[in-house]
C-alpha cells in the first residue's frame, strides 16, 4: 500500500489508496460539497478484465491485407510485439499518404478521453496526424452540434453562454424565477471537461430556494429537478412550441420589452409576423402550444405573466438541441428572454446548460491554460462531427453545411484515439456499414470498447492513472496536478509514447517530440503558460510537490451584462452587432429546415407524428447518472445501476401494465432500425408514453457476424435515427427517438460486453 495520492477525473477530484497495481478506494477531495455517484467506478479500474493487455491485429487484416471488410467487429485478433505494431502501423500510414494523400485519413477521433491535458488523446492523435501532413477533421462536438451553429449567427458566441455564463452566485440572490426547459438534472453537473474539483449547484438551488426562488421545469421527467419545483411534463420535443405559447401572451398582452427589442436586437418584426400567425394563418397561441405540447393552455398564460412579473432567467438544456431542429430551442430560449427584456441585468435572461455540465453558473478563471499545441493541418477537409457514417457511406458526396456546400472525401483509414463511437454515433446498424468501407480501422483505448473490436489495429493506452499529467478546466479555479498512481498494466502505453515511436519510424521524430519526454513537456508546458500570465505562479517543480494551484476567477458575472450596459462598445459578434432574432444569413441559405427565425418545425421522432403509430413510446437517451458516457462502464458504481446486468429502462407503470411488464423484466426495446434488451424499472415520475434509456452501456451485439443483431445490453444508439439537426448545423440529434416495447420472453443471452475478443498469439 502506498499512501493515499489525489488525482481527478472530468467527474471530480479524489484521493485514492492503491495497492497492487489498482486503485482500491476512493474518496471525493475534502471540499467537494456534491461529488459524483461516478467516482465509484474507479476502484479496479486498471486492471479491469475489459483492459487491452497488449497490441493486437485484427486476423481478417493481418492475413488478407487492408481493404474494406464487413468482418470488423466480428473476427479475433492476433496479439503482436510493440516493435511488430509500430512497423505494421506506420507502413500503413505511409501507404495511404502516399497513394491517396493526407485528405484519406479521417482523424477527427470525436470523444472525451481524460481530463489530463498533456496526455488528452485528441489532442496528442491530431498533433501527430498533423506532422505526417494533415488529416480530415470534424467540427463540432456531440454535445453542441446545433448550439455551436446557430448561436454564433444570432447572438456572436456559443462558447461565452457557458464560460461567461450567469454565476450561481448571482441566481442566488437576484433571481425570483428559473423557467427551465430540459429541468436542471444535477446528476450531469457531476461533469466538466477537463475536470472539476467542486460541485456547487445543488447547494446553489438550496440557497436559491431559501430566498424565495422558485422553479418551474419543462421536462419528461420529475427528477430532472431534484426537490420542490412546477413540473410540466411536456410531450418530448415541443418545448419550441411552448415558448412560442408563452411569447405570444407576451407579445399580445403589451408584456414584451418594445424598448429592449428594439436596441438590442434585429428581426423581432419578422418573428412577430409568424408569433401572431399574419402571414401563415396560424397564430402560436398558447391553445396551440396546448394541442402540440399535451399541457393546458390557461397555464401558459399564466406562467408567461408570471415571467413578466419576476426577475426571471430562461434556461435551455443541451439535450433540447440534440435532436432534429435542435437549433430552433436555444435560438427560442434566447428570443422569449429578449422579449422579457431581461437579458443582461442580474438574475435575468437567458442560459444555456444549467444541469446539462458543471461549467454553467461557474465562474471563468482569469487567464489561459497550458496547452499542447496541435501544429497546422493542411488539409481544409472536413465534416460535422456527427457526418463520419454519412462520409463513411457516400464518398464524393455533396451536402449542406452552414451556408457552404462541402463534398464527402474518400476515406481509406480512420484514426480513433479517446472516443467511443460505439457509444456516441447514432444507428449502429449502419456506423457498422460504414466502418467497413476504409482500408484501415486503427484504435487507440485502454479498453475493449465495441469500437477496439471494430478495429484492425488495436493500440492499449494506459489510463490517467498510471501517468504523470494535469488538469485544466476553464471554469475551474484548480489546476491539480494527476500524478501516476500505479504502474502501467500489462503491455499498455502512453498515446505519447505510440506516437513518438511512429513519428520517429515515419521520419518526424524531432517534430513531434521536439525532443522531449513527456515530463519534460509537463513541465515545459507548466513554464510556457506561467509566462504568459500577469499574476506569479510558482515554478513548475513546486506546483507538481504541492498538488495543486489555485487560480483568479472572474467573479459576479451576469451573461450579457457588458453588452446590456453599452451594446456599442460590446457590440456582438453578430452581422447587426445585435441580437438576431431575424437572421438575414440564415434565411438567405434557403434552408427548408431552418428558416431566418426561430419557428416550429414537426420533427420525424414524436409522438404527434405519423411514426408513433408504430412505434409509440417516445425514448429519451439521456445522460447516465452512474458513469461519463461509456467510461467505465464495468465500474461498481455504473454496474450497480444496472437491472440483471442491462441497462435500465424507466417506464410509467401505466405504459409498463399495458404491456404486461413488471419491475425487473427483461424487455425487448425495437423500432425498424434495430433492437436492444434492458431491464425494467417502474417510475411514476416519467411522463407515460415516455420512457428513459441512458446512453453508455457497452454495444454487445448477440450475433457479432450479424450488423443488425440486437444489443443485448441495452445500447439506445441501435434505436436512433443518423440524421442531422439540419442543413445548417448537421448536429447530432440522439437525445430523442420512437420505439415499442414488449417483454423478452426467451431466455435472454448473456452479457458479454466487457469480455475482450477472442485473441490469440502471433
Ligand atoms: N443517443 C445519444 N447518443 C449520444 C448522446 C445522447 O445524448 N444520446 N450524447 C452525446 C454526447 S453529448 C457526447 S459528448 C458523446 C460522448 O462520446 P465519447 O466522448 O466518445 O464517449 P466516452 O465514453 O467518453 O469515450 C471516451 C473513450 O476514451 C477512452 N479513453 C480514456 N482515457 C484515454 C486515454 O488516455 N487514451 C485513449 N486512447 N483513450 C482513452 C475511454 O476508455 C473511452 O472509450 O456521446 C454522444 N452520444
Ligand atoms: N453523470 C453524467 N453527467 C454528464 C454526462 C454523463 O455522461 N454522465 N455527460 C456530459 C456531457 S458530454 C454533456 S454534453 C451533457 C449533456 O447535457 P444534456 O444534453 O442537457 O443532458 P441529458 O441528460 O441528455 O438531458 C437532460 C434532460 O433533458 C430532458 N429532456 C430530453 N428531451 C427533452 C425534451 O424534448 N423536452 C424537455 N423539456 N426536456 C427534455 C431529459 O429528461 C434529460 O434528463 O451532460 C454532461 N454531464
Ligand atoms: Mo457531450
Amino acid at each position: 500500500m502506498v499512501p493515499a495520492r489525489t488525482s481527478l477525473t472530468h467527474w471530480g477530484a479524489f484521493s485514492a489508496t492503491v495497492g497492487d497495481g489498482d486503485i482500491t478506494s476512493v474518496r471525493p477531495l475534502s471540499g467537494d460539497a456534491d461529488p459524483s455517484p461516478a467516482l465509484g467506478n474507479l476502484p479496479g479500474s486498471i486492471r479491469h478484465t475489459a483492459r487491452i493487455t497488449a497490441p493486437a491485429v485484427r486476423r481478417g487484416w493481418l492475413d488478407d491485407g487492408p481493404g474494406p471488410s464487413t468482418r470488423r467487429g466480428a473476427d479475433s485478433f492476433v496479439q503482436v510485439s510493440w516493435d511488430d505494431l509500430t512497423e505494421l502501423l506506420a507502413g500503413e500510414l505511409r501507404r495511404v499518404v502516399d497513394t491517396h494523400g493526407n485528405e484519406a485519413i479521417y482523424g477527427g477521433s470525436y470523444g472525451w478521453s481524460s481530463a489530463g491535458r498533456f496526455h488528452h488523446a485528441q489532442s496528442q492523435v491530431h498533433r501527430f496526424l498533423n506532422c505526417l501532413g494533415g488529416y480530415t477533421f470534424s467540427r463540432h462536438s456531440y454535445s453542441l452540434g446545433a448550439t455551436g451553429v446557430i448561436m454564433p449567427r444570432v447572438v456572436g458566441t456559443h462558447d461565452d453562454l457557458f464560460k461567461r455564463s450567469t454565476q450561481w452566485e448571482v441566481i442566488v440572490e437576484h433571481t425570483d424565477l428559473m423557467v427551465c426547459f430540459g429541468g436542471l438534472a444535477l446528476k450531469n453537473t457531476g461533469v466538466n471537461h477537463g475536470g472539476t474539483t467542486a460541485h456547487p449547484a445543488r447547494g446553489a438551488l438550496e440557497r436559491f430556494r431559501r430566498r424565495g426562488g422558485r422553479i418551474v421545469s419543462f421536462s419528461p421527467l420529475r427528477d430532472d429537478v431534484d426537490g420542490p419545483c412546477d413540473w410540466f411534463a411536456p410531450v418530448p420535443g415541443t418545448d419550441v412550441a411552448i415558448m412560442l405559447g408563452l411569447a405570444y401572451v407576451l407579445a399580445t398582452e403589451s408584456l414584451a420589452d418594445r424598448e429592449f427589442l428594439a436596441d438590442y436586437c434585429v428581426g423581432y418584426d419578422r418573428f412577430e409576423r409568424y408569433l401572431l400567425g399574419t402571414d401563415d394563418g396560424v397564430p402560436k397561441t398558447p391553445q396551440w402550444a396546448a394541442n402540440l405540447s399535451g399541457l393546458v393552455a390557461e397555464d401558459l398564460v399564466a406562467l408567461a405573466r408570471r415571467m413578466a412579473a419576476a426577475r426571471t432567467i430562461v434556461t435551455v438544456s443541451w439535450s433540447l438541441q440534440r435532436t432534429r431542429h435542435g437549433e430552433q430551442a436555444p435560438w427560442m430560449g434566447l428570443t422569449l428572454a429578449a422579449m422579457l427584456g431581461q437579458i443582461g441585468l442580474a438574475g435575468g435572461g437567458f442560459g444555456h446548460g444549467y444541469g446539462s455540465m458543471n461549467e454553467p453558473g461557474l465562474a471563468p478563471i482569469r487567464c489561459g491554460l497550458p496547452r499542447l499545441p496541435q501544429g497546422i493541418n493542411p488539409v481544409r477537409t472536413f465534416i460535422p462531427v456527427a457526418a463520419i457514417s454519412d462520409m463513411l457511406l457516400n464518398p464524393g458526396k455533396p451536402f449542406d453545411y452552414n451556408g457552404l456546400r462541402l463534398t464527402y472525401p474518400d476515406i481509406k483509414l480512420v484514426y480513433w484515439a479517446g472516443g467511443n463511437p460505439f457509444h456516441h454515433h447514432q444507428n449502429l446498424p449502419r456506423l457498422r456499414r460504414a466502418l467497413g468501407r476504409p482500408d484501415t480501422v486503427v484504435v487507440h483505448d485502454p479498453y475493449w470498447t465495441a469500437m477496439a473490436k471494430h478495429a484492425d489495429i488495436v493500440v492499449p493506452s494506459t489510463t490517467f492513472a498510471e501517468r504523470d499529467d494535469y488538469s485544466g478546466s476553464r471554469n475551474d479555479p484548480v489546476l491539480m496536478a494527476m500524478p501516476r498512481l500505479a504502474e502501467p498494466y500489462a503491455q499498455s502505453r502512453d498515446d505519447y509514447d505510440t506516437f513518438a515511436a511512429l513519428a520517429i519510424r515515419l521520419g518526424v521524430g524531432e517534430t513531434f517530440t521536439e525532443g522531449r519526454t513527456s515530463s519534460e513537456w509537463l513541465a515545459h508546458l507548466y513554464e510556457k503558460w506561467s509566462a504568459t500570465l500577469d499574476f506569479p505562479v510558482p515554478p513548475f517543480e513546486e506546483f507538481w510537490r504541492a498538488g495543486r494551484l489555485r487560480l483568479p476567477t472572474d467573479d459576479g458575472l451576469t451573461l450579457l451584462a457588458d453588452f446590456r450596459a453599452d451594446p456599442r462598445a460590446h457590440r456582438l459578434a453578430t452581422p447587426s452587432g445585435k441580437i438576431e432574432i431575424f437572421s438575414a444569413d440564415i434565411d438567405s441559405f434557403g434552408y427548408d429546415d431552418c428558416t431566418g427565425h426561430p419557428a416550429w418545425f414537426e420533427p420525424q421522432e414524436w409522438l404527434g407524428g405519423p411514426r408513433a403509430r408504430r412505434y409509440p413510446l417516445h425514448l429519451l437517451a439521456n445522460q447516465p447518472t452512474s458513469r461519463l458516457h461509456s467510461q467505465l462502464d464495468g465500474g461498481a458504481a455504473s454496474l450497480a445501476s444496472k437491472v440483471g446486468g442491462r441497462e435500465p429502462l424507466r417506464m410509467h407503470p401505466d405504459d409498463a401494465g399495458a404491456r404486461g411488464l413488471a419491475a425487473g423484466d427483461v424487455v425487448r426495446v425495437f423500432n425498424d432500425r434495430g433492437a436492444c434488451l434492458a431491464g425494467v424499472v417502474l417510475d411514476d415520475g416519467v411522463r407515460p408514453q415516455v420512457v428513459q434509456l441512458s446512453t453508455g452501456a457497452w454495444f454487445d451485439p448477440a450475433d457479432p457476424a450479424d450488423l443488425d443483431s440486437m444489443c443485448v445490453h441495452g445500447n439506445p444508439n441501435v434505436l436512433t435515427d443518423d440524421v442531422g439537426t439540419s442543413s445548417l448545423a448537421q448536429g447530432c440529434t440522439g437525445a430523442h427517438v420512437l420505439v415499442q416495447v414488449e417483454k423478452y420472453c426467451a431466455a435472454p443471452p448473456p452479457v458479454r460486453a466487457h469480455q475482450p475478443p477472442v485473441l490469440a498469439p502471433r
